[in-house]
């Protein structure tokens, strides 16, 4: 039985910026959130159509951020040492922030929004631009054999049926191989109460105990986790065919300290449903008294994040006048929804007061390049609690 703990309203696709002349037909859908109560699967209530959310104009690049594009480097290098795959696939492989710092003559990767894999093809990695699937992985172990790593990042959790997709990943990992997998963590959410991590990408916020049954249920079982910071905290999950001999005891703590924080318990998550609403009362009622304070207000990063919030609190472009972001494809466009205005960030902070941080979650990294701008403005954020960084 699935159990609604969350609704979070009408909701626009989260990465869709949108030109001017699109903003009338918009599409929207009903962003609730549920758990499975066997399998403590935490899922969208309603999936939005894969191709609605992932084509050719998907606007967000993983290089977006020297954070990201560290980890990734740091990451690959230590798959590399620790497994020595002859053969590496990469499913999700974006702009190639991962994969390009592997060897191109054994890695594969498979990624539906065709302007991405236009680009990893040009850069010498076989893309194969299609989403991830049952059929698609026999083809890959047909046409180019098993693989020893399967990596996916920020990737498994856009996957609407999780059965498929690692059914899919057991077909093409070869005896020896490992799948590494990190998505944001659910329990991370819960604590900071980062509701924004919930939009029409995110079909499921994986626990660790819920991901553990589901991949037994498919033949992969989890032998190592790696929690991390990045995205507010994810996990990387090691999982590998057959029941590894060492386990590591992190795996179970995990679980446990999981279990211990109430995330089988509806109680918990009726409890995070009225964290949500009262950070979105204090987050309204703080921009409205700036507002009436007369500062000015923007937005810094215009990310998917944000486009939860806004559209949960209502925040239009009568509270934030326009968002900062780096990335070219959003610049010049409207928010998803709000149709809040994106503009790029040179020249657009000088006689800001306020910015609220779309993107949190690169708190450290902003604030140390936008040191000029915190002399006399501040940022605005509501992870953990609605709050003031100066
Ligand atoms: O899973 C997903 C995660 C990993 O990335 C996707 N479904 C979509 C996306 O979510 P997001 O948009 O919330 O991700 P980010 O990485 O928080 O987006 C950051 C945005 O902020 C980008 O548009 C780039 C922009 N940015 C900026 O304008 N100035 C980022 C930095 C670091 C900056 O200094």
């Amino acid at each position: 039985m699935k159990v609604k703990f969350l609704d979070l309203g009408q909701q626009p696709i989260a990465n869709n910026f949108l030109l001017p002349e699109q903003v009338d037909d918009e599409f929207k859908y009903h962003l609730t959130v549920e758990i499975d109560d066997g399998t403590k699967l935490v899922s969208l209530g309603e999936f939005v159509a894969p191709e609605k959310m992932f084509n050719d104009t998907y606007a967000y690049h993983s290089s977006g951020s020297k954070t990201m594009q560290e980890h990734f480097k740091k990451t690959a290098i230590a798959l590399v040492n620790n497994f020595a795959p002859l053969k590496v696939l990469e499913i999700g492989s974006n702009d190639g922030v991962f994969i390009k710092n592997i060897n191109s003559d054994i890695a594969i990767a498979v990624e539906p929004c065709s302007n991405f894999a236009d680009l990893t093809n040009k850069m010498g990695y076989k893309t194969i631009s299609e989403f991830w699937t049952l059929d698609l992985a026999k083809e890959i172990r047909s046409k180019h054999g098993a693989q020893d790593l399967i990596y996916a990042a920020n990737c498994m959790c856009h996957i609407q049926n999780l059965s498929e997709a690692f059914a899919a990943v057991n077909e093409c990992l070869s005896d020896r191989g490992v799948f590494v997998f990190e998505d944001p963590s659910l329990s991370k959410m819960i604590e900071r109460c980062s509701y924004d991590q919930i939009y029409d990408e995110h079909a499921h916020i994986f626990s660790v105990t819920a991901l553990n049954k589901i991949l037994a249920s498919q033949g992969l079982y989890i032998f190592r986790v790696e929690k991390l910071n990045v995205h507010g905290g994810s996990n990387r999950i090691f999982a590998s065919k057959r029941l590894h001999k060492n386990i590591e005891a992190n795996v179970d703590d995990i679980m446990k300290e999981e279990f211990n924080m109430g995330l089988e318990d509806i109680r918990t998550y009726n409890n995070f449903a009225t964290r949500v609403e009262q950070s979105r009362v204090q987050l309204l009622g703080l921009l409205k008294e700036f507002k009436r304070k007369n500062f000015n207000i923007v937005g810094y990063g215009a990310t998917s994040k944000s486009t939860t919030v806004f559209n949960y609190c209502g925040i239009d472009s009568s509270l934030i006048g326009y968002i900062t972001d780096t990335t070219p494809t959003k610049q010049g466009k409207v928010s998803p929804g709000m149709h809040i205005p994106v503009v790029p960030r040179e020249g657009n902070l000088n006689s800001v007061d306020y910015a609220y941080l779309g993107a949190w979650n690169y708190e450290a990294e902003i604030a140390e390049k936008e040191s000029e701008f915190l002399r006399s403005g501040a940022f605005i954020t509501h992870v953990p609690y609605v709050r003031i960084i100066r």
